[in-house]
């Protein structure tokens, strides 16, 4: 990659060196909106790197045009507490070897029962560290170990938890600097709960195939990275830390590519864990900041995770020794069928019109540790955009003594909990409805009291405030009020002489549980709330900062509000947290069945009427004016 080839010669970089990221910079917004065929950019790509055996950690700015290093700072991750860059996959696997390397973990191995050989064969599992403020932390880049028994290297660890046992693992020093090695010795619950097919020899047999045929092919097109669907037309991009990254969402309406957002991703994701004990208190994994989902998305393949006419993308990256390589069909790009668009039976006149929707989706899956996670963009016809994410992939586990219950979670098999925990993601909207200058409105349903002008009590009342600054704009949804918020533009007037806009649908789903005060939410504070409305500034760009990973808190979103700017009708990015609150149940394991989150924008007064009521009646649809009164063929 020429950008790390700069570095590497401009630096005199050496063997130690390692990239946690290299990346494109999005080009300033001015010069992507000004862009016309044939004019260029100045391309620019940062770098995260570190020396792996110093520690020392700079971020660098590189001009592709000129060959040269514009930027090149020190980042103070010795200094108290600034935040580490995010765990390379190296480290990963190295943790591993170092845990097994310590006489200390051997001998808490030992007094669990393990011999030289199980020990060998122990899956250990580094997580992001968190922050405590303890002395041991400081200047250090850091992870915790957790280890899981297995019987074979196949065998799936997370069946068999070894509880009280934590390395606090220098990835610098290459040693264990704090181990918990708790007086209380838990059974590993040692049954085995594998989910290959090897192990699953009977398997139902009234599957019958389901084949999504397109014989004309799909019906978007895309040129390079530009997709146009359905009059949506959007661009594809890639990041190591937030993966899909959306460009320019417009909708064509009378001829016209209408914006909607400028830039969409989920910028960083929290999940807390609610056990109290040595193996887990400390959970809290920033699976975006602190691994980075672009880095750990998949290799998506025809037949299993999407069915149909596919377009898969390819992306580029650099791993962790700035060396480019491709990930293969890391996005997938394809239709689906989604049942009833519109549909009217008049049955006085015998007019029956029906049309099916169709939906766009643009998708990626992340596996980050025990955890899967699907994201799915979806359009729809009538202007509808959805993000929808999955969660599959396997809980984290704790061991419980025979005769004990678990009171942190659910259990899920014998021997066997589930610690509680929280998976709250928080997504970066970068509105343009119609424009760069929008306001973000705050809406709810409220009962009007009787009198003349409720006479019969059946009136209730929709309010309406504009969110004006950036620290009135920090809410939460609310279920009994029905309170949703409005992106509009008050500059372009709509066929009912409102502002055009769109609407946030949200789930009144809890945000962060955990104690004010306490480290997680402090370092998490983007998800303690469900809306945030902040001043576009091209430096803000992560829900929980630039370096969330050892971070002392107070990073990202509290940080960008407290400047507390004017935010009506201004460049803003609407900030939403969504997510599942998860008690674990007996039928998550071995592996999860999928759980969905996510949140719905729809246009609301940006069309002047239903936007899709041009689509054609399909020949599987029904239209009995054509069709002999059959309803269906
Ligand atoms: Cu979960």
């Amino acid at each position: 990659m020429l950008a790390s080839d700069i570095l590497r010669a401009e630096k005199q970089l050496g063997a130690d060196t390692r990239f946690t990221h290299v990346q494109l910079e999005d080009p300033a917004k001015p010069d992507v909106l000004g862009w016309r065929p044939g004019s260029g950019f100045a391309r620019r790509a940062a770098a995260t790197l570190f020396d792996c055996r110093t520690g020392a950690t700079h971020v660098a700015i590189v001009d592709l045009a000129s060959r040269k290093v514009v930027t090149w700072q020190e980042h103070f991750t010795r200094v108290h507490p600034y935040g580490q860059p995010p765990v390379t996959i190296e480290e990963v696997f190295k943790v591993g070897d170092i845990v097994k390397r310590d006489s200390g973990w051997r001998h808490a191995m030992k007094r669990r029962g393990l011999d030289d050989a199980e020990i060998e064969l122990v899956q250990v599992d580094p997580f992001s560290a968190g922050y405590f403020n303890r002395e041991v932390e400081k200047g250090r880049r850091l992870v915790s170990a957790v280890s899981y028994w297995r019987r074979d290297a196949k065998d799936n660890g997370y069946a068999h938890p070894i509880e009280g046992v934590v390395a606090l693992v220098d990835l610098i020093e290459e040693k264990i600097v704090q181990l918990v090695d708790e007086e209380k010795i838990v059974p590993i619950p040692k049954r085995s709960r594998n989910y290959d097919r090897a192990s699953i020899p009977v398997t139902r047999k009234d599957v019958k195939p389901l084949d999504i045929v397109q014989k004309e092919g799909a019906s978007f097109s895309v040129e390079g990275w530009q997709v146009r669907w359905q009059n949506f037309s959007f661009r594809v991009g890639w990041s190591a830390r937030e993966g899909l990254v959306l460009h320019q969402i417009a909708f064509r309406d009378g001829g016209q590519d209408r914006p909607i957002i400028y830039r969409a991703s989920v910028t960083d994701m929290i999940v807390p864990y609610a056990d109290p004990t040595a193996n887990h208190f400390w959970k809290s994994a920033f699976d975006a900041g602190e691994y980075g989902l672009g880095k750990l998305a998949n290799a998506l393949e025809l037949g299993c995770d999407c069915l149909g006419h596919i377009h898969y993308f390819d992306v580029a990256v650099a791993d962790d020794y700035g060396k480019p390589t491709t990930m293969k069909n890391a996005i997938c790009l394809h239709e689906e069928d989604f049942g009833i668009l519109w549909k009217h039976y008049e049955f006085r006149n015998d007019t029956f019109e029906v049309r099916r929707a169709r939906r766009l989706v643009v998708s990626f899956f992340s596996t980050v540790g025990n955890y899967d996670y699907g994201f799915y963009w979806y359009f729809y016809q009538d202007g509808t955009i959805q993000l929808e994410v999955k969660l599959t992939g396997i809980i984290q586990t704790a061991g419980v003594a025979p005769g004990e219950s678990y009171p942190w979670g659910g259990m899920v098999a014998d021997g066997l909990g589930g610690p509680t925990h929280q998976h709250l993601f928080n997504v970066r909207l970068h509105m343009m409805v119609d424009g760069e200058r929008n306001t973000v409105t705050e809406h709810e349903f409220r009962p009007r009291p009787w009198g003349a002008d409720n006479p019969y009590g059946n009136v209730f009342d929709t309010t309406s405030r504009v969110l004006a600054r950036e620290r009135d704009a920090a809410r939460e949804a609310d279920g009994r009020t029905g309170r949703f918020w409005k992106v509009v533009n008050t500059s372009r007037k709509n066929s009912v002489a409102g502002p055009t806009g769109y609407k946030l649908l949200v789930h009144a789903a809890p945000v962060m549980l955990a104690q004010e005060g306490c480290y997680m939410r402090s370092r998490g504070a983007f998800a303690t709330r469900h809306v945030w409305v902040t001043r576009y500034a091209p430096g803000e760009r992560y829900a929980a900062g630039e370096f969330p990973n050892q971070h002392a808190g107070g990073g990202g979103l509290p940080t960008y509000v407290a400047q507390n700017r004017v935010i009506e009708n201004e460049d803003i990015v609407l900030w939403h947290t969504f997510g599942a609150t998860h008690v674990c149940r007996p039928e998550d394991f071995p592996v999860m069945p999928v759980e969905y989150t996510g949140f719905t924008l729809k246009p609301n007064g940006f069309f002047a009427e239903n936007p899709a009521m041009d689509l054609p009646a399909e020949r599987n649809s029904a239209s009995r004016d054509t069709r002999d009164g059959a309803c269906c063929r």
